[in-house]
């Protein structure tokens, strides 16, 4: 499509039919987005935000959009999936109502409200389907511009598979690197450090990406006066233009209602992209809102009335409906014949929808109500469980909510009675049945999680030599680079000198820039690199120079590379690994440890500690086995500390959610991780010569955390707990009690209170002492083991202090 003289062959009536079609799924969802409003406010669904007023450019977009590419966007895009063939009118509206069910709603089986698109990349085992022969949609989330460091990334695989020659040049991501990502964004957005911050690194990268700025000079209520300078994105982003003598962007132009003038850029955008690798910027001007931002709160409070009818006139669809008459496309009363006919097949949609989302409800409600009234009748409380049945019986669209509370309370009322146990059993069964729905594939649950993977330990011969540590790190990253040749590592200094600890000295001449490379200080978007390019078959792996600054990938990483297997119900996946260094070093900013905060933000991406490289080497080696995202955070102190080199470098794997045991004792169990350890095991030694005998175990991961309990057979032997933890009071430390008294049960066991050594409040002070005071240090060990010690025993273990 679509210009005639472009296409000598299309006849008149060809040209016709698909503007028509056009139309129709134009208007097919600015229905489905008036409907849609109107289930909201009449309380069948929660929220809705719709894309109505944004039509028209997105089937420019959809004409150009081929197999193979993928789509990172926002919540305006119905129109686009509808175009593509992703959505249809049926699974819109299972969207909105928050249907459960993956084959009613396939963008994420009712986990995200309404307008959160995606495809599946998955099949039903959590393995890759061809995604060039499909189009694709990496799944939305809602912060504003989060999807732009994922659609870097997407982009950035196409160019990996296009020039690095030891993959193939067909595969099932990529056919010669043809593929484009195009990102979607609102005008509002764009003030987002992330797309500033987008928006370089695709230009420094030369990557085939299609950014859309949807401008509607609103960001919710808010002006663009108030958000872009100049008011004008395109015109702010004007340095980023390419030129004969330097790289950089085509920007293009173009007005959201001028249906042949989008059609001619995104044709222009889509060949730019794909031929010369060149990322282009479309600002979409001139683009409307006409029911508001969303369900909650109307326009007409914050936009004049002049701006709201210069919207009538120039909304999208108005215009294109203009265009199709004057052009001879149809006459006004065909165009109202469509709309008419269009309208009836929503509403049929809609009703299909909504049947198919309270049916199976309405089936478990008739299942517990009969139970209900078989109970009541045997019941000496019967007037109390005929009230509950009553209720529940009289809701005529119940939720799984209402269901559950009505047998949950009426349990409480039957306790001792004979039907107490099957209603019992019947909550259980339920809640078994159900409670996946919400909270399933948090993790893989494909056979190449994790867990999966067997451990293999290090071996050694009679020429192993103790080495700095770091090389086993680059000894294992060659071996690793040359056995798969989809991993690529990147970060800050990565590349020509090989990382900041020389862990990867000598990579990048053996393995090329591409796959060993240095990029610009931008650490969301280094993540984001990485879940584009995990998204997409290959194996990542995102450098992020110290874990101090960990914190502005964090959001990223929390947002999009957490939640992906989880928002998709299994669908999508980005294994990617996310190397880092941190724990003890120096300064406020080279030696933070602020693993509660992590841990708690990622929930969904492993998060492991090895003590040393040898540890941290094996754990890389079973990451690439396996199919999820995980955190690696090596010991900045540990790269001069001398290791013995394994001979099975590259095979080596160290488990996932296994603790180790470093010394058997039997008076009290010390946990610790990271680089603690060592400090741990220098202050068990010196306790050990006044006869105290700890057991010292190594967590190793944090996430998943020791899946065998092995902590708890620890403490059935030595009846004392002491953590010790270099993250603030209350951080990682609270969470390993968390598991090992509430999870593992150890309570029990415990004959002194379970105790906690961490560092002081504060960020970490500089230099020898700064350490010392701020973080526990052998002493603080030795003396806190020594306490528990005397308290139990202060014969023996007169106090110190
Ligand atoms: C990080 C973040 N901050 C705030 C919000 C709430 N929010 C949702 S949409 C929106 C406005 C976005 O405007 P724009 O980018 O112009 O897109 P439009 O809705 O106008 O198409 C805001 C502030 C959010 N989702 N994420
Ligand atoms: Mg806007």
């Amino acid at each position: 499509m679509i210009s005639q003289e472009a296409n000598k062959t299309m006849t008149f009536e060809d040209f016709k039919t698909e503007v028509l079609n056009d139309y129709k799924i134009a208007i097919t969802s600015r229905e489905c987005s008036l409907l849609g409003r109107k289930e909201v406010l009449t309380g069948k669904a929660k929220f809705g935000i719709f894309g109505d007023g944004k039509e028209v450019p997105q089937l420019a977009m959809a004409k150009v959009f081929k197999n193979g590419d993928f789509r990172s966007g926002y919540y305006r895009d119905k129109t686009f999936m509808m175009a593509i063939g992703e959505l249809n009118i049926q699974q819109f509206f299972a969207g909105l109502y928050g249907h459960t069910d993956l084959n009613h709603d396939p963008m994420s089986a009712g986990r995200q409200m309404g307008g959160h698109f995606s495809t599946h990349s998955l099949d039903q085992n959590g393995n890759w389907k061809d995604l060039t022969i499909q189009k694709n949609s990496s799944a939305d989330i809602s912060p504003t511009a989060a999807q732009m460091p994922r659609l870097l990334g997407l982009a950035q695989a196409s160019k990996i598979y296009r020039n690095v020659d030891v993959l193939p040049k067909k595969n099932n991501f990529s056919n010669n690197g043809n593929e484009i990502a195009w990102g979607t964004i609102g005008n509002a957005s764009t003030s987002e450090g992330v797309f500033l911050e987008t928006i370089n690194a695709a230009g420094v990268l030369q990557v085939p990406m299609v950014i859309s700025v949807w401008d509607d000079e609103y960001g919710i209520s808010v002006h663009a006066r108030h958000q872009t300078t100049k008011e004008n994105i395109s015109e702010i982003l004007k340095g980023f233009q390419r030129d004969e003598n330097s790289n950089g962007y085509e920007i293009l132009n173009v007005f959201g209602w001028d249906y042949p003038a989008l059609i001619e850029t995104y044709q222009k955008a889509e060949q730019i992209a794909t031929e010369e690798h060149v990322p282009v910027l479309i600002h979409v001007q001139e683009l409307t809102q006409p029911q508001g931002h969303s369900t909650s709160g109307s326009h007409e409070r914050y936009k004049s009335q002049e701006r709201l009818s210069w919207e009538t006139e120039f909304d999208c669809l108005a215009q294109l409906r203009t265009w199709m008459m004057a052009n001879n496309i149809a006459t006004l009363e065909e165009i109202n014949g469509i709309d008419a006919g269009i309208k009836k097949e929503v509403l049929e949609g809609k009703k299909a929808a909504w049947n198919a989302f309270v049916e199976p409800v309405k089936q478990e409600q008739l299942e517990l109500v009969a139970i209900l009234e078989n109970i009541a009748n045997a019941s000496p409380n019967r007037v109390f469980v005929q009230k509950y049945t009553n209720d529940l019986k009289s809701i005529k669209e119940p939720s799984r909510k209402d269901i559950l509370i009505a047998a949950r309370k009426v349990l409480r009322i039957i306790v001792g009675e004979n039907s107490q146990s099957l209603l019992a059993n019947w909550i259980k069964n339920y809640t078994n049945k159900i409670q996946p729905k919400f909270s399933s594939h948090l993790f893989s649950q494909s056979n190449k999680n994790v867990f999966s993977v067997e451990e293999v330990s290090a071996t050694y011969d009679d020429n192993s030599e103790e080495v700095d540590a770091r090389l086993i790190i680059r000894d294992n990253f060659d071996a690793i680079f040359s056995k798969y040749p989809e991993t690529l590592i990147f970060g800050e200094d990565t590349g020509n000198i090989g990382d900041v600890n020389q862990g990867l000295e000598g990579m990048q001449e053996k393995y090329g820039e591409l796959r060993v490379a240095d990029v610009g200080i931008r650490e969301a978007t280094i993540i984001g690199q990485g879940i584009g390019m995990a998204m997409r078959g290959l194996r990542p792996i995102a450098e992020i120079q110290y874990l101090d600054y960990l914190l502005y990938a964090i959001q990223i990483m929390s947002d999009d590379l957490a939640t992906l297997q989880y928002r998709t119900h299994g669908k999508q996946k980005a294994p990617l690994i996310i190397r880092t260094r941190g724990h003890r070093l120096e300064g406020i900013w080279h030696s933070g440890s602020p693993m509660g905060m992590i841990i708690n933000a990622v929930r969904g991406i492993h998060v492991l500690v090895p003590r040393n490289m040898t540890k941290a080497a094996g754990f890389y080696n079973t990451l690439l086995e396996a199919d999820e995202p995980a955190l690696v955070i090596e010991c900045l102190n540990g790269y001069r500390l001398k290791e013995k080199m394994p001979t099975n470098l590259g095979k080596f794997k160290t488990p996932i959610g296994v603790v180790e045991t470093i010394k058997s004792g039997s008076d009290i169990t010390l946990v610790s991780y990271g680089s603690t350890v060592r400090l741990v095991e220098q202050a068990a030694k010196e306790l050990l010569e006044i006869g105290i005998d700890c057991e010292v175990i190594d967590v190793q991961s944090l996430l998943p955390f020791d899946v065998s309990h092995d902590i708890k057979k620890s403490i059935v032997n030595t009846n004392r707990l002491l953590i010790i933890d270099e993250d603030v009071p209350g951080g990682a430390s609270a969470y390993i009690l968390h598991e090992i008294i509430d999870v593992q049960n150890s309570y029990k066991y415990l004959d002194s209170k379970p105790q906690t050594l961490t560092a002081q409040p504060h960020r970490p002070s500089y230099g020898t002492d700064g350490d010392y005071f701020s973080k526990p240090s052998v002493e603080d060990i030795y003396e806190k083991v020594y306490s528990m010690m005397n308290e139990s025993n202060p014969e023996k273990y007169p106090a110190l202090f």
